[in-house]
Parts: structure tokens; sequence; C-alpha cells
């Protein structure tokens, strides 16, 4: 029985810029939360340990932000995508693999999705190690509702630590036959790093308001805002 294959496996690594036309902010477009917060504070163990209270009310306040946005048309076309795999219009397999903390692609329909950086709507015990979904405010005395002790965090990973998923996203990029990058500055390891792992054996596409730092690591650039590059690009996938 000869096993099916899609003939289009396709691996979309996004990050900020995908979010920034819901309102979300980006880390470092000018005005963006870097231009603000000193990402040793906030964006570190080190930092959670120094001063949890300043870490904590970094995270509530990104993830109050959450209720005030909504999906835009490059998360609405991507979710389009995977739904075309699933009844058959496309012979083709998508997997998300996003730096975002927020939750806009699974708003617009997206399951197949990895946050590889954790995402916003978690918080993590240290002590015993539940991942509560998490909507509302979390501070250092709010006590784990399992094992009930003071010792949450917010379920993100921060410089220094280990990303998520790490297993299934090098198995993806191993077997992909497109490689995707959307709204992302390529400046954090090891994201920044996959495009130089699959270029061998997948076209490579970046979709951004600029131009890659690196030009020579992409097949295709298509340059301008997500929201109108993104579905383009889906537009002519399916079409093709
Ligand atoms: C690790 C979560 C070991 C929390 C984040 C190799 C070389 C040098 C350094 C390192 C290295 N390897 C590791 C390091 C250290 C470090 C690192 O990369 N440092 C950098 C600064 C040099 N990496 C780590 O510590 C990582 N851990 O390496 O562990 C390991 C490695 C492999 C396997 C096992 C173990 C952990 C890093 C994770 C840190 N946490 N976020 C939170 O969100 O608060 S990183 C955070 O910043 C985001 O998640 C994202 O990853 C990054 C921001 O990048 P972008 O999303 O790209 O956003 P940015 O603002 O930069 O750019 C926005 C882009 O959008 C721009 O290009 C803009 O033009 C574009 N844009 C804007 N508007 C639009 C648009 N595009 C289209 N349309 C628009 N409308």
């Amino acid at each position: 029985m000869t096993q099916h294959h899609p003939a289009d496996r396709i691996v979309v690594l996004t990050g900020a810029g995908i979010s920034r036309e819901s309102g979300l902010e980006t880390f470092r477009d000018a005005d963006g939360l870097w231009s603000r917060h000193n990402i040793a504070d906030v964006c570190t163990p080190e930092g959670f340990r120094r001063d949890p209270m300043l870490v904590d009310r970094f995270y509530n306040g990104r993830r109050a932000e959450l209720a005030g946005v909504q999906p835009n048309a490059a998360h609405l076309a991507l979710a389009e995508l995977e739904r075309a795999a699933h009844d058959g219009r496309w012979n083709g397999e998508l997997l998300i693999v996003t730096q975002n903390i927020d939750d806009l692609h699974e708003r617009a329909g997206s399951h197949n999705v990895l946050h590889m950086h954790g995402e916003l709507r978690r918080v993590r015990c240290t002590s015993c190690g539940a991942t509560p979904e998490w909507l509302g405010d979390c501070l250092p005395d709010t006590p784990c509702p399992a094992c009930h002790r003071p010792t949450l965090r917010p379920d993100v990973v921060w410089f220094g630590e280990v990303p998520l998923h790490m297993d299934r996203i090098e198995t993806a990029l191993a077997g992909c036959d497109r490689f995707v990058t959307i709204g992302t500055s390529g400046t954090v390891y090891p994201a920044a790093g996959f495009v130089a792992q699959v270029r061998d054996h997948a076209e490579t596409v970046d979709i951004n308001l600029d131009p890659p730092q690196v030009p020579t690591l992409f097949d295709r650039t298509l340059i301008g805002p997500a929201t109108r590059m993104v579905p383009q690009w889906v537009i002519e996938l399916l079409g093709a």
C-alpha cells in the first residue's frame, strides 16, 4: 500500500511582525518592547529571580492586551491554508512554528501550531511543573492551582533557556519542501538559524516589511505588510 505523501510540506516560522497589524508591538522596531523594557530585567531567569513583581507585571500587561486584539488577514490566510490541506483542496501539509506568545494563530483557526517560546495564556509552576491556562494577572504570591505553592512564573522561554518542542521542530525542518519566515527579524537563535539549516533541501521564502539581514539565505523575498503579502502567497499556492 503506497504511503500518501503530501506534495508540499511547508514549515512557516512567524515572529512579532505577523501580529503587528493586529495592534501588538514588536520587539526591535523603533517603538518596540525593547525600546521601553530592559531584556535582562524582564526576559531572563536571572531578572525574574531579582524582581519577580517587575516581570509578572510585564507579562500581565501583555496578557491583558490580548483581549483587545483580533487575528488579522495574515493569521486568517494561514488558517485557510491548513483547512485547504484538511479538505483536500491543497495536497500539502502546513506546520506553523511561532516565536510569538500570543494566541492569534489559534484564534484565527490554525491547529498545527508550535509555540517554541511559550504562551502568554499559560503559567508554569516551578514546584510541581503544572502549566495551567491563565487569562488574568499572576503575581509572585499567587498560589499554584495544583500544589498551592506561590511558585508560578510566565510559561515563556527566556534568554538562556531551552526553547520548547525542539524535537518536533527539527524533524519538520529536516523533512520540509518549503520554509517560509513571516515578520521576524532573524536575530534570536535557534529560530534565526533554521533557514540556513533547510536551504539545502527546501525552497526558502521571507515575508517582511524589510529585506532580510542575509538575503542570500532566501530564494524569494516578498516585501510588504503581512496582511497583504501572506494572503497573496496563499492564493498563489492554492491557485498553483
Ligand atoms: C537558547 C519569549 C540553547 C518571551 C523570546 C547563537 C548566536 C548568538 C546568540 C545565541 C546563539 N544561540 C543562543 C543564543 C542566545 C540567545 C540569542 O539568540 N540571543 C540573541 C539576542 C543574539 N538565544 C537564547 O537564549 C534561546 N535559548 O539558545 O538555548 C539551546 C539552543 C538550541 C537548542 C537547545 C538549546 C532562547 C531565546 C528565546 C527568548 N525569548 N520571547 C517574550 O516574548 O517575552 S525571544 C523574542 O524575541 C521573540 O520570541 C522572538 O524570538 C524575538 C523577537 O524577534 P521577532 O519576533 O523577529 O521580532 P522583532 O521585533 O525582532 O522583529 C519584527 C520583524 O517584523 C521585523 O523584521 C520587522 O521588519 C517585521 N515587521 C514589522 N511589522 C510588520 C513586519 N513584517 C510584516 N508585516 C508587518 N506589518
